[in-house]
């Protein structure tokens, strides 16, 4: 273990409340691409940014929805890694702990977190786009390797469009996730902010929050992001590699 790792595994075992916030990283060693990562297949030529807007779905549906759907399909099929394990760890040994994901996938769920608090929705959760948002069901599909334009199914209750449960740009987020995280950041002893570029608000308040409350902020990382300024501890490493280390036995 390096002395930075060391130092950070020390802050961890001594805090009574832990906050974990987790971006795409975390599940880049499950094969799940980052939202950054060039996009691949029917989407290549495509802006990420682009495509997760309201604008883009309304402007072509069935570009969009394939996309979600190619997406929802390699995610169900993705395994959690070494560092979603770890978080779940954590959480058993720090009764404090609350996980606070920016991730639209279920590893941590499946990992055993109890209750991650999604600040930008689910792939899983497809509502539709009427006045009711009534939550839609369908049967799973397997996507093809490049994926396709798939059109989005109508709403079951109102016939409206389904539209992937995710927070698009310009959307707000769900406002109790979002007080929750910002409740516990405002008052942790230790923020671990892991995978995520800090870049995309509100959400990249929340190691800031914490920061300014007093907190110890450590980032996991194997790239320097704008976080680096507000962060006690920089690891420059992969979730699944650094945050085993970071477990209190
Ligand atoms: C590893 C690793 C390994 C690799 N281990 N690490 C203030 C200032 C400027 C702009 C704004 C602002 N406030 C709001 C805005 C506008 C906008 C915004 O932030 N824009 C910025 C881009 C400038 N924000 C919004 O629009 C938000 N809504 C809003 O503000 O609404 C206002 C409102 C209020 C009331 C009513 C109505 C409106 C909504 C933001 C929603 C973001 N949604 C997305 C898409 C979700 C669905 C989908 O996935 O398709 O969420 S965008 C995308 O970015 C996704 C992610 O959750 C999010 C963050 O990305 P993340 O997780 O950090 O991933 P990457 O790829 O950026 O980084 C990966 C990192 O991992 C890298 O650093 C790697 O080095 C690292 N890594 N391998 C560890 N193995």
């Amino acid at each position: 273990m390096t002395g930075a790792v060391e130092a950070a595994a020390a802050l961890v075992a001594g805090a009574h409340s832990v906050v974990v916030f987790t971006g795409a990283g975390m599940s880049a060693e499950s094969g799940v691409p980052t939202f950054r990562d060039d996009l691949t297949g029917l989407w290549a030529r495509f802006d990420a940014e682009r495509l997760a807007t309201p604008e883009a779905f309304h402007a072509d549906p069935d570009l969009v929805w394939g996309w979600y759907e190619w997406r929802r399909s390699r995610a169900r099929r993705a395994e959690p890694n070494a560092g979603h394990r770890a978080v779940a760890a954590l959480e058993a040994a720090v009764p404090g702990t609350t996980v606070v994901t920016q991730n639209v996938d279920d590893l941590h769920e499946r990992a055993g977190s109890t209750a991650p608090n999604h600040l930008h929705g689910s792939l899983f959760a497809p509502r539709c786009i009427g006045a009711g948002a009534h939550p839609a069901v369908f049967p799973d599909a397997e996507e093809p390797q490049e994926g396709r334009r798939l059109a989005p199914p109508r709403c079951d209750a109102c016939g409206a469009l389904v539209r992937p449960g995710v927070v698009w740009f310009g959307e707000a987020l769900p406002e109790e996730a979002l007080r929750a995280a910002v409740a516990a950041a405002a008052s942790c002893d230790v923020l671990l902010t892991v995978g995520t570029s800090g870049v995309v608000y509100p959400a990249a308040e929340i190691p800031r929050i914490a920061a300014r409350a007093g907190a110890a902020v450590v980032q996991v990382n194997p790239d320097p992001t704008p976080l680096d300024a507000v962060s006690t501890l920089n690891l420059r490493g992969t979730a699944a590699t650094i945050l085993p280390a970071l477990v209190p036995v």
